[in-house]
């Protein structure tokens, strides 16, 4: 009896957990991201915005009204993006950070130009060679994607648009951009904490509309 009540109780008190896979370039935000995140959803604690270059992960779990989510942020490097794949068959859902003012200008106009196939150079394409590297993975298959165009408070930075338009649906359109998703564009920035919050509701949303796909951990 004892152990049917604890059940009980132990069901009606438990919640979904989510985990979410923060991935980008080295010095995109992730790691401001999430302690950001950290910070919004934990009213009582100060953003710690003095991060270091991710070495291995970072993990922390925000409790939210219905749901946990776990965060998980990776480290950028070129010599780290080999251990992303690890995490990507338990996550639920991926926030691709990208740096909106280390993207040129004149680049990004070409960049809506050239073929899939076609070599161009730059911290641009080696933005889009990563992406489609992830989406390419059969782990990842029809995992929401939120692309996040970060350092929106920059003057240098692209506008959203201009990312959207120049660098993901190119991703969607070519040949490499892996199976069909939701997926989304938002712009924000990870220092102020602007956009963090509309980022956050759309992965909350994404990943329950996704449950049967890849269901959640009971906690
Ligand atoms: N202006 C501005 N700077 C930002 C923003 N987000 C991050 N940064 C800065 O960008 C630098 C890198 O940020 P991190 O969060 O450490 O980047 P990361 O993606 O975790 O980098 P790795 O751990 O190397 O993969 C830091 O100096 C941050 O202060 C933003 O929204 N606006
Ligand atoms: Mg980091």
């Amino acid at each position: 009896m004892y152990h049917l009540m604890k059940g009980l109780y132990l069901y009606a008190t438990s919640k979904e957990e989510y985990s979410i896979l923060l991935l980008g370039l080295d010095n995109a935000g992730k790691t401001t991201l999430l302690e950001q995140i950290k910070a919004i959803f934990s009213a009582s604690l100060h953003p710690n915005l003095k991060t270091v270059p991710t070495v291995g992960q970072n993990v922390s779990t925000i409790t939210l009204p219905d749901l946990y989510l776990k965060i998980w942020d990776v480290g950028g490097q070129h010599s780290l993006r080999g251990l992303w794949q690890s995490y990507y068959a338990s996550c639920h859902a991926i926030v691709f950070v990208i740096d909106s003012s280390d993207v040129g200008d004149a680049d990004l106009a070409k960049l809506a130009e050239i073929r899939p196939d076609e070599e161009v150079d730059g911290r641009l394409q080696e933005c889009r060679m990563v992406l489609e590297d992830v989406l390419q993975n059969e782990d990842t298959e029809g995992v929401p994607l939120l692309v996040l165009a970060n350092k929106q408070d920059r003057e240098d930075c692209v506008e959203v648009v201009r990312i959207k338009e120049g660098l993901v649906r190119k991703v969607f359109e070519g040949e490499k951009g892996g199976s069909v998703r939701d997926s989304r564009v938002l712009p924000c920035s990870a220092l102020t904490g602007t956009g963090v919050k509309e980022a956050v509701d759309w992965l909350c949303s994404r990943v329950k509309w996704n449950k049967e796909a890849r269901p959640p951990v009971m906690r």
